[in-house]
């Protein structure tokens, strides 16, 4: 099994990481065969083909499900910012931009991606789960201790978010987009130990805060995810918009 952090767009970098992996051919089709990809959300914004990156790992699940691999994503949070900006772009929003369009597009919003984003997208895109077990590990996208409002099982998080993001309650968009700015909150090894202890797992396997914002080391030195919190946290966000290199985590 692989796992692929925030890519934001930056699909040159993901093309050559799978290649060098061997789960894509020079063709960019899988050729993993019944090897496992994870994606840990955050494929849109900051970078400039973030829908490129998005047809891309909807065709290579397809492909791989044909083998017996299988590619999976978790939700960012960025796709609900992209959606927000085109459920309602011009209604009022938190954040500093003052809209959803606005806010989407200080958070890095590609207009591109925005025109051509269909509803074959945006079906994949609300689907995508948030929290997920694998290998008996649990794979969140944020570090961050928002998700108990929305539940305390894996399955309640991830209904209890599919529905704000299935509906048009505007507050719920806002504050969910708003609950996402928070970071950072499994440096306190205790705060890992009781998120683990609410929806199982022996360890979290997190991105949306790049590797090089917590170590202090630059970007382009990051090709291996970041363990810490009593080894508690894996943090697989290369920072790949900000100069980072990418790299797949291989389990
Ligand atoms: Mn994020």
């Amino acid at each position: 099994m692989y796992v692929m952090g925030d890519v934001h767009g930056q699909y040159a970098k993901l093309v050559g990481v799978l290649q060098g992996a061997g789960l894509i051919n020079e063709r960019l089709a899988w050729s993993g065969a019944t090897e496992h990809l994870w994606f840990m959300g955050d494929f849109v914004d900051r970078g400039p083909e973030g829908l490129g990156v998005i047809d891309l790992v909807m065709r290579l699940q397809g492909e791989a499900a044909q083998v017996g691999g299988l590619v999976g994503a978790l939700m960012g949070n960025h796709e609900p910012l992209l959606l927000s900006a085109r459920l309602f772009p011009d209604k009022p929003a938190g954040g500093p931009g003052g809209t959803f369009l606005k806010d989407w597009e200080m958070n890095g919003g590609v207009a591109a991606d925005l025109a051509g984003l269909t509803d074959r997208h945006v079906e994949w895109l609300v689907g995508l789960p948030h929290l997920v077990h694998l290998d008996g590990r649990l794979f969140v996208h944020a570090d961050a201790l928002f998700y108990y409002r929305y539940g305390r099982t894996v399955a309640e998080v991830n209904g209890a978010l599919g529905r704000v993001l299935r509906s048009d309650d505007v507050a719920a968009w806002d504050q969910l987009l708003g609950d996402y700015s928070e970071h950072g909150a499994f440096r306190d090894a205790a705060a890992a130990r009781e998120f683990l202890a609410t929806y199982g797992g022996r360890q979290i396997v997190h991105g949306h805060t790049p590797v090089h914002r917590m170590t202090g080391r630059p970007a382009g030195e990051v090709r291996a995810p970041y363990v810490y919190a009593e080894g508690l946290c894996i943090n697989t966000d290369g920072g790949m918009y900000s100069g980072g290199p990418g790299f797949l985590w291989a389990l």
